[in-house]
């Protein structure tokens, strides 16, 4: 890796911050000696396209302020030192020499274990030299990405673990080739996740969201309309993604979906795993188009394992082989028409939003050109299409995708009340909601959620509910820092 290119993770030097400053003391103190650089990795927000990244379709997220620092200094011994800041998470030393050397279990609830999520990047890196290990490491972590809030704090882990062990070996890798690598690699800890949250992570820039798209991937700017602010909100219900098989059932059933509605097309006897986007394109259809396939198709609300195994003509134990997860197996009902509806509809959702903020950009640059202001009812406008996406997204994934929580539905329907339009962000089943503000009424709204959520429905202080909201800013991607 190195500096020169747009293409490659940026190498920097360490800045004036308060957070990094802090946290090279504080590897100073846990080890005795200086860190050689520290790996910044952000969390993120996304404004629109949930649970259709693994289905193949673009998504909308921008990275977030608040990050995962990886601090890291060269030892002569093959071993890891895995430290946190925070004292709850505890430590790790491992001898490496070879993948091998690294398992990734859970604990004995099934919940995995902190390092887990810095061992997969490890694993993931190591696959990428080819399991040649060339020095030992100590690292030393602090993060500051509510965890387990669906706003990618595992995925900044995995992401900044494994940069900052490629770091120490000089690997060269682009942005998207690492951003892949990560994507794959956090699948060790158990959930199918599609790349969104890796690929925003070393793809985003500032002052713009990113539409992701796959195969190759690749992230194009998405200028958001300048009064519009985002604000997310915690819904203080936690979820650890990969200590349940929630997230794996859902990916499932978009994959056996995926392969019915192929019936007509597939070939019956060529048995890879197909999604959703590609289905589409092979029956050349629109998005609409395969909503109204998805109603013919798969007219049931509950489809069992041996009615699937029936429609797709092979057995289950083949179906287990191809298709289902270790944590899914045991699964006997499936809800394919409901998954496969959200879907598309969510798809078309993101191209709806994406066109908008182009219009309403292109209406700007218009608009200068032609030494005129945009009306306040233009950007109105586009505020409210906007919001409108955005609450029809949230109501999908709570009836169709059952993955929202009574506290986000609450959250959504108190800002309903004040006008303003959000939904859950990130994997849901509890974390976060985002909600699509207008600038002059951010810091009322903030206000009015303290009041009528934290504080009436949570019991929670006026000054502690603040720690739980905050407005947001699209920021820059994974970096890393060179302390000499
Ligand atoms: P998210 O939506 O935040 O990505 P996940 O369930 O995917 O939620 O992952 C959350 C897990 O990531 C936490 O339970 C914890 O194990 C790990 N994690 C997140 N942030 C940190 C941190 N700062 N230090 C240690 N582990 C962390
Ligand atoms: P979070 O909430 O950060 O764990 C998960 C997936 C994404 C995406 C979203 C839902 C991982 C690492 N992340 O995000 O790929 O599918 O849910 O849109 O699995
Ligand atoms: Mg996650």
């Amino acid at each position: 890796m190195n500096g020169h290119s747009s293409d490659l993770v940026p190498i920097a030097k360490v800045p004036h911050n308060e957070r990094i400053q802090k946290i090279i003391e504080e590897f100073h103190n846990e080890y005795g000696c200086q860190p050689t650089f520290v790996a910044r990795v952000p969390g993120r927000v996304n404004l629109i396209g949930e649970h259709i990244d693994y289905c193949g379709y673009p998504v909308l997220p921008m990275a977030l302020e608040q990050d995962i620092l990886v601090a890291g200094s060269l030892i002569e011994e093959y071993k890891l030192c895995i430290r946190n800041a925070n004292p709850k998470y505890e430590s790790l030393e491992l001898e490496i020499t070879a993948n091998e050397d690294i398992t990734i279990k859970a604990d004995k609830d099934g919940k995995p274990y902190w390092f887990n999520y810095v061992l997969c990047g490890i694993k993931g890196a190591l696959e990428h030299l080819n399991n040649e290990v060339s020095t030992g490491l100590k690292l030393y972590i602090d993060g500051n990405i509510p965890p387990a809030s669906g706003l990618s704090s595992s995925s900044a882990l995995v992401s900044a673990a494994c940069l900052a062990f490629l770091y120490a070996h000089n690997a060269t890798l682009n942005k998207t080739d690492i951003a892949s690598l990560c994507a794959r690699c956090e699948r060790y800890i158990g959930t199918q996740g599609g790349g969104m949250d890796q690929a925003i992570a070393f793809l985003a820039e500032k002052y713009c969201a990113q539409y992701i798209t796959w195969n190759p991937l690749k992230a194009t700017k998405v200028i958001l309309p300048e009064e519009a602010t985002f604000v997310v909100a915690h819904s203080l219900a936690e979820i650890n993604k990969a200590a349940t098989n929630d997230y794996n059932r859902r990916v499932i059933e978009c994959r056996l979906a995926s392969k019915i509605l192929a019936l007509t097309q597939d070939n019956i006897k060529d048995h890879s795993i197909i999604n959703l986007s590609q289905v589409q394109k092979m029956l050349d259809k629109t998005l609409e188009d395969m909503v109204a396939l998805v109603y013919q198709r798969l007219p049931k609300m509950i489809y069992t394992k041996d009615e699937v195994c029936k429609i797709l003509e092979i057995t289950e134990e083949e179906m287990d082989e191809r298709y289902l997860t270790p944590n899914t197996r045991h699964l006997t009902e499936f809800k394919l028409k409901q998954r496969a509806l959200h879907v598309y509809e969510e798809a078309n959702r993101v191209e709806k939003f994406r066109k908008t903020c182009m219009q309403s950009m292109n209406g700007k640059a218009n608009g200068s050109n032609n030494n005129q202001t945009r009306s306040s009812g233009d950007e109105n406008e586009t505020l409210n299409s906007l919001g409108n996406l955005m609450s029809n997204s949230h109501e999908s994934l709570k009836s169709l995708y059952e993955c929202s929580h009574k506290n986000l539905d609450l959250l959504v329907d108190i800002s309903s009340k004040f006008n303003v339009h959000s939904r859950l962000t990130g994997a849901g089943w509890g974390g976060c909601i985002v909600a699509l503000c207008p600038k002059d009424k951010v810091k009322e709204y903030i206000e009015m959620l303290e009041n009528e959520y934290y504080v009436k429905h949570c019991n929670i202080e006026k000054n502690k509910a603040k720690s739980y909201i905050f407005a947001t800013m699209p920021n820059y991607g994974a970096i890393v820092y060179v302390t000499k």
